[in-house]
């Protein structure tokens, strides 16, 4: 029995690889947390396709268990300290998140948001510096010869990587603050007037106070608040090649004119139009939002009775995904008491101390099958945190929601769903129990909210190939071709001022004057000429 499942298993990957023509090799640099829950897909899908993949991670990193077998092989980067400290600091991170960050302002929250990362610089520079200084690593990777490398930009490395192995790369990216990578990096045109910028929290409809916000939240995260310490990466990456890689806008202005420049050949964005603004973008960036979600599958028995208990009210379902762990306890016992009120049932994850106010209504559960129960006929109502993998679960099924966002790009997915008509807001910080419970009667009992969340639940399933089946498909194509260039606009070898036309706009300036001071100079010659010839005559 075992001989013929491996048989078949065997038979099943040669045709496979027939099937797609070729097998290749795939280098992953990921990221943890969502972001790996995201690439996960795409990965293991390569590897049903009958792909190698090798991922590089630290030995610091907490989510992926390297010592159990597992269809990925994993290079590990030996570095300093432990997964307990790396976690610890993950903590310390998602505490903030919680119970810090919704009492700033957008601007504090950003601000305290970027501190994290720069103060972890220094981890992922001992990350980077033990992989690309490390000769046996490197030469071990080179000699593999990978056709392509899978990148989660928002650890810096992973493009240093990929350009020191000589091996083209993909990013698979939801957005970084401010847009700065997929700006400076993709080109990504992102014109101010109406595609708000990222961690803003605007729509695409600004009013002119909006639209100077949008403008003045761009500048900040060119000049101000960065997500990297750029100057300090653009230094590190010079020294590992001996020049200069696309970072920044730092590595903008200073690129030598006429240098090329190395870039992601595709860029796979985590969204869809039926979350994102329409919206300028470039052929090599491809929309693959809600990638992971699936039809639902069977409930356990247990969970399933409670939901069909509900009988005609149905169910809510409330996660607040990697947050679950930090709510105080007084925040915990109103949330419990909102959700009392309801006539629904209430399925909640939730690890902290079992509130006291909690109704007869409402279970906690340490983890939620939470697709599954999105996609159960019964369920009314999703109340989130945000995040993009919940909001797209959420499209998905067509399930109205009550966004309760904290930081990075959660405010800005409520404020797409809200601008949508599928979501009601609820201030995190301010909010009351009767807030919660408003949101929550507004979201089932109008009509609209179902209505319009299932529009964009039409809207993601009527697309002529899976987002998946893109992702796979453009991972693929940049392994036949060994790259995407056909795809690459020609914006990457200009410099700046080029890219901006600051050059020909100057040219035509001086023209202008030019001519403006050619004709007044001769009006002013002419008109003394006839000034002084009337004279004469007079004379
Ligand atoms: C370099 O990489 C090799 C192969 O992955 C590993 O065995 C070795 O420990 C690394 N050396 C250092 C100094 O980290
Ligand atoms: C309620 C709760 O779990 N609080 C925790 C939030 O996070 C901090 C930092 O990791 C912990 O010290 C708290 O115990």
């Amino acid at each position: 029995m075992m001989f013929e499942k491996c048989v078949s298993t065997i038979l099943l990957l040669q045709f496979c690889c027939a099937g797609c023509g070729f097998c290749g090799k795939v280098l992953v640099w990921p990221y943890e947390m969502s972001h790996w829950l995201n690439l996960k897909i795409i990965l293991e899908e390569l590897l049903q396709r009958g792909h190698e993949l090798t991922i590089l991670i630290s030995s610091r990193s907490y989510l992926f268990d390297y010592h159990n077998p597992s269809a990925f092989n994993f290079e590990v980067i030996f570095v300093s300290g432990t997964r307990e400290d790396a976690e610890k600091k993950v903590n310390e991170f998602l505490d903030a998140a919680v119970n810090i960050m919704p009492t700033l302002s957008l601007w504090e929250s950003a601000k305290l948001f970027q501190n994290f990362f720069l103060e972890a610089t220094e981890q992922f520079e001992e990350v980077c510096r033990k992989a690309v200084y490390n000769e046996s690593l490197m030469e071990k990777l080179r000699e593999t010869k990978y056709d392509v490398m899978v990148i989660d930009p928002v650890v810096p490395c992973g493009e240093l990587v990929a350009e020191l192995l000589g091996v083209p790369f993909v990013n698979s990216i939801r957005h970084s603050v401010g847009d700065i990578i997929e700006r400076y990096c993709g080109h990504l045109p992102v014109p101010p007037s109406y595609v708000p910028v990222s961690m803003g929290g605007l729509t695409d409809r600004m009013t002119f106070m909006e639209r100077l916000k949008n403008m003045m939240f761009t500048l900040f995260f060119n000049f101000v608040l960065q997500q990297y310490d750029f100057q300090f990466w653009d230094q590190f990456y010079s020294e590992a090649l001996g020049k200069r890689l696309c970072f920044s806008w730092y590595t903008t202005i200073q690129r030598p004119l006429g240098s090329q420049r190395k870039a992601s050949e595709i860029w796979l964005i985590r969204t869809y139009w039926d979350f994102e603004f329409p919206r300028p973008y470039l052929p090599n960036f491809e929309f693959v939002g809600g990638l992971h979600c699936k039809p639902a599958k069977p409930l356990p028995k247990e969970m399933e009775d409670f939901i069909q208990s509900s009988g005609e009210d149905g169910v809510v379902v409330f996660s607040l995904g990697f947050l679950v762990k930090n709510l105080t306890e007084e925040k915990a016992n109103f949330i419990a008491s909102a959700l009392a009120q309801l006539p629904q049932k209430v399925l909640w994850r939730y690890k902290g101390k079992k509130p006291a106010t909690l109704g007869a209504n409402t279970r906690i559960f340490d983890w939620l099958p939470q697709n599954d129960l999105l996609g159960h006929p019964k369920t009314k109502a999703f109340i989130t945190h945000g995040g993009t993998n919940g909001i797209y679960e959420a499209i998905y099924h067509g399930i109205p929601m009550v966004g309760i966002p904290m930081f990075a790009d959660q405010p800005d997915n409520i404020a797409h769903m809200k601008a949508k008509g599928a979501a009601v807001e609820v201030n995190f910080n301010t909010m009351t129990s009767a807030d919660l419970l408003s949101a929550l009667r507004t979201v089932i009992y109008q009509p609209s909210y179902k209505e319009n969340a299932m529009r964009l639940s039409r809207i993601h399933h009527d697309q002529p190939i899976k987002p998946l089946d893109r992702a796979v498909f453009w991972i693929e194509f940049v392994m036949r071709h060994k790259g995407a260039k056909h795809l690459r606009p020609a914006s990457h070898d200009l410099t700046w001022f080029q890219y901006h036309s600051l050059d020909v706009i100057g040219f035509l300036l001086a023209c202008v004057a030019t001519v403006i001071f050619t004709v007044t100079k001769c009006c002013l010659f002419s008109c003394q000429k006839i000034g002084t010839g009337k004279k004469k005559k007079r004379e």
